[in-house]
């Protein structure tokens, strides 16, 4: 395989790529830079090259829909605008990648005008990891000229929150910085919680980091909005077919360094980095076909890929 595509799915599956937008993103360029380099001359051995690119990116992380549906994108553009000749193939998965960047592109700032109207002068909004979506909206929001402030669940292991804080620091938005136990704390003087998704479900329910069900169910204790920024690419096919989400478990010297572990011999760490949150916390998805309730995600997914869902073949449907 390819060095450049090797170290993609490297830095997707260690995340020094992260969050579920960037992790599609790098997906189909990795895609693109297969086709182009494959020395394969003939279109049976090029597409085999670029699945086996496929299926290494996709196993890179488990729970961001984005990734299978980033790749699945590419393959089926690339076989339909490249079918027959290796030439062909290579120029429509270059071509399919580089639509699969500009739509993702154009949907952030879509989402981002969307979610920001809901944004109101004075409004406090708690967020949680660091994702690009939830951060378009405040950032649209703020350059509308709406004065409002931010509470970043600071969101171990990891510290996204410390991103995002940054992020939204650098845009002149004032920002706190909060540990991610204080979420009930401080829910009762939010406006709205806003947050990424990883993969949305038939049925509504929102995959997102570790900590987000819990800030959900905070704020719907204290009759706080929750909007959810997602393209549509983060809702999960396979859910339709009865598949659940995996739920990607990672390694426990993320929460508990080595050196911290022998004074704890004995003690067995869990590490889930992401949770799921019901329809029934969940105000408003936004898409940048514009905002749905969680309840409308089924026709939202009959819609993106039709009703033959009735396999697990993700690649070419
Ligand atoms: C990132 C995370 C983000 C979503 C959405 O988790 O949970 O909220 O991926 O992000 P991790 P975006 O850091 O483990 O990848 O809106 O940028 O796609």
């Amino acid at each position: 395989m390819n060095e450049d595509v090797r170290h993609i799915g490297q830095d997707i599956a260690s995340m020094r790529i992260r969050g579920a937008g960037r992790i599609a993103v790098a997906a189909a360029e990795a895609l693109a830079i297969a086709a182009q380099t494959s020395t394969a001359t003939s279109y049976e051995e090029l597409k085999e090259d670029v699945r086996q690119a496929a299926a290494y990116l996709v196993a890179a992380r488990p729970t961001a829909v984005s990734l299978p549906n980033a790749v699945r994108f590419v393959l089926v553009n690339g076989t339909k605008g490249g079918a027959g000749t290796a030439e062909a193939y290579r120029e429509a998965v270059q071509e399919a990648s580089r639509a699969f960047v500009t739509s993702a592109t154009e949907a952030l700032s879509r989402i981002g005008a969307f979610g920001a109207r809901r944004i109101k002068d004075g409004d406090k909004v708690m967020t949680v990891c660091n994702s690009n979506a939830a951060i378009e909206v405040m950032r649209q929001a703020y350059r509308d000229g709406r004065e409002f402030e931010v509470f970043a669940m600071e969101t171990r292991p990891w510290f996204q929150g410390r991103l995002t804080a940054r992020a939204l620091a650098a845009e002149g938005i004032p920002v706190n910085l909060i540990v991610d136990s204080a979420a009930r704390f401080f829910m009762k003087d939010m406006d709205h919680l806003i947050t990424g998704a990883d993969a949305i479900t038939a049925n509504g329910a929102v995959v997102n980091k570790i900590g987000t069900a819990t800030a959900s169910l905070a704020a719907h204790e204290a009759r706080v909005r929750v909007m959810v920024a997602a393209e549509t690419y983060k809702f999960h096919p396979d859910t339709m077919a009865g598949e659940l989400v995996e739920i990607e478990e990672r390694d426990e010297e993320e929460v508990l360094p080595a050196q911290d572990a022998r004074a704890l011999s004995g003690v067995r760490v869990r590490n889930p980095v992401f949770d799921i949150t019901p329809p029934e916390y969940v105000d408003i998805i936004v898409t940048e076909r514009g905002i749905i309730p969680p309840q409308a995600s089924f026709f939202l997914l009959t819609e993106l890929f039709g009703w033959r869902i009735t396999d697990r073949d993700p690649w070419e449907r």
